[in-house]
């Protein structure tokens, strides 16, 4: 049993994909089920179809992604939490030839970091920011973020969010596409294959923008907080389809520029 290496269980032939070359082999540290990891694949395969790992700055926010340094083979720099698009802004500016992204979870860009994304996007950074929406702050325990469905449960909403008293969940993507200085704002997911092919278009998209010196591209990626939201995986994605995305309508926000009308 002991001699058995997972090269002689695993034939390459039987390979539906093959890793990205981006992703490094440490194991991810994310839940099961989780979409982070995902949403990490799709940047890493995309950074590995343009050819462009050596010329590709990632920034890393705090976070259940905090340790995403770990698992993406390019240069990588750690913001505080929800100062991502100010780094970027910094880094892009210096080093105008590189590919600069953020990632970031929805308390750390549209809570802590409220002020960093909506003046990164009104000054139209050339830089492509990635939303992860899981409506939860999943990191440190469940909390309320500005992103929770009004009615649902968190650790500091144990009775649901109640919109008078705590406000109403608010669409950031929605809100940066107002901005002059974007260019590209849409919304995604990664809880079926469609979802996915289609958020990795757009990450691409994002990409070949920023090449073009066209200004900020925007990419909300509604996911998952099984642990957060205390359901199995599937159940997860099940609640999800249900719920955040009758409110987090999936689709382009704003292209080329133009606002799309809806
Ligand atoms: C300045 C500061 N304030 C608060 C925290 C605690 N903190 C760490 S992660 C986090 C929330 C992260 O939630 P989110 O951005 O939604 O990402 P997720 O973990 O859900 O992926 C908070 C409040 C911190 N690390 N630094």
């Amino acid at each position: 049993m002991a001699d058995i290496k997972l090269d002689d269980i695993i034939k390459k032939e039987n390979l539906v994909y093959e890793k990205s070359k981006v992703m490094t082999d440490t194991p991810l540290h994310y839940c099961p089920g989780c979409g982070h990891g995902t949403a990490h694949r799709l940047i890493a395969e995309v950074i590995e179809e343009m050819g462009i790992q050596d010329q590709t700055v990632g920034v890393t926010p705090v976070g259940c992604s905090v340790l995403m340094y770990n698992y993406m083979d390019i240069d990588m720099q750690e913001a505080a939490h929800g100062r991502a698009p100010a780094l970027a802004t910094g880094i892009k500016r210096t080093m105008p030839d590189k590919y600069v992204f953020t990632y970031q979870g929805d308390g750390d860009l549209a809570a802590i970091g409220t002020a960093e994304t909506i003046h990164s996007c009104n000054r139209g950074e050339n830089i492509t920011i990635i939303f992860i929406n899981n409506g939860i702050y999943g990191m440190t325990g469940g909390q309320m973020a500005p992103t929770t469905l009004e009615n649902m449960k968190s650790s500091t909403s144990p009775y649901g969010r109640q919109t008078d008293m705590m406000g109403g969940p608010i669409k950031m993507t929605e809100l940066v596409a107002q901005l002059d200085g974007t260019y590209f704002v849409t919304r995604h997911a990664v809880h079926s294959p469609r979802h996915v092919r289609k958020a990795k278009k757009a990450i691409r998209q994002a990409f070949e923008n920023q090449k073009l010196n066209k200004g900020t591209s925007f990419i909300e990626v509604v996911s998952n907080c099984n642990s957060g939201w205390k359901l199995p995986p599937v159940e997860a994605n099940k609640w999800l389809v249900e719920n955040m995305l009758p409110f987090y309508q999936l689709g382009d926000i704003k292209v080329e520029g133009k606002l799309v009308n809806k």
